[in-house]
């Protein structure tokens, strides 16, 4: 646990964002009650970081840049033993959240997955659906039984810290599944409702380029995950050091 430690029954939500200030505020005002925010942010240039002070939420910065870096040094700053992960750019709801806390902590679940369920026709690009298609027959290879790759998870804060993901860009959330399979963890997968991005521009799956990036780190996290393989860290850039 680190220094500030909060009541039991509350949960630090780490909010990954890239120039996110057009959807983080109502991605803000929706989480519920008990809910923290952890902004992490590595190079907006929009302003979201004070944005998000000003809204209260706790902002933590990190020099490397990638969605794994932001995740990883999120998840370090929190201080609930419970903790969420949530893209900010509205795409989720947070109302979600406390279903997937009540899954964790009332069965015998480890970690609590989103699968996202189209709100709306054309949220989801082909070339996003294929590549998650791909993606989940390869989890499924590991004996990780998920049809997405958690865009919106809970799991205990020190467990996934001992983990020890080592990616730092789009690969980090793959990397966690076929971990917590390794691991023996009980996986548990919810619908989730997912709508087009609330404002901004997407940094993944919006774009044939963010998805070939995206797939192109999680076939490397696939590979450097594989039983045989000792571990190396991989920076935001998705490269090996
Ligand atoms: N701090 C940080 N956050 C990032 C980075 N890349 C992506 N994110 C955040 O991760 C979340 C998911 O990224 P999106 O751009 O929404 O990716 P996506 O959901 O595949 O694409 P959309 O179809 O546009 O929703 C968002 O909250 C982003 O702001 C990064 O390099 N650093
Ligand atoms: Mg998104």
């Amino acid at each position: 646990m680190t220094e500030v430690e909060q009541p039991a029954d509350r949960v630090d939500v780490v909010l990954p964002c890239l120039d996110e200030v057009e959807a983080l505020p109502g991605v803000l005002a929706a989480l519920p009650a008990g809910f923290d925010a952890v902004v992490c942010d590595n190079g907006s240039t929009d302003g979201t970081p004070e944005v998000a002070a000003q809204l209260g939420a706790l902002v933590v910065h990190e020099a490397r840049p990638g969605y794994g870096a932001a995740v990883h040094t999120g998840l370090e700053a929190t201080r609930t033993d419970v903790v969420a992960v949530i893209d900010a750019d509205g795409s989720l709801d947070p109302a979600e959240l406390p279903a997937m806390v009540r899954l964790l902590r009332d069965t015998d679940a480890d970690l609590v997955v989103g699968r996202r369920v189209p709100a709306a026709r054309g949220v989801w690009p082909w070339h996003a659906r294929v590549s998650n298609l791909v993606l989940s027959g390869l989890m499924r290879t590991r004996g990780v039984g998920v049809r997405d790759i958690a865009p919106i998870r809970v799991a205990r804060r020190q467990a996934l810290l001992d983990l020890g993901i080592t990616d730092r860009a789009f690969g980090y959330p793959l990397e966690l599944l076929i971990r917590a399979g390794a691991a023996g963890w009980r996986v548990r997968e919810v619908d989730v409702a997912y709508r087009p991005r609330a404002g901004g521009r997407s940094k993944v799956s919006g774009s044939v380029k963010g998805t070939v990036r995206a797939v192109r780190d999680m076939s490397k996290a696939i590979a450097r995950t594989r039983p045989d393989r000792p571990s190396t860290a991989v920076d935001g850039r998705g490269t090996a050091s």
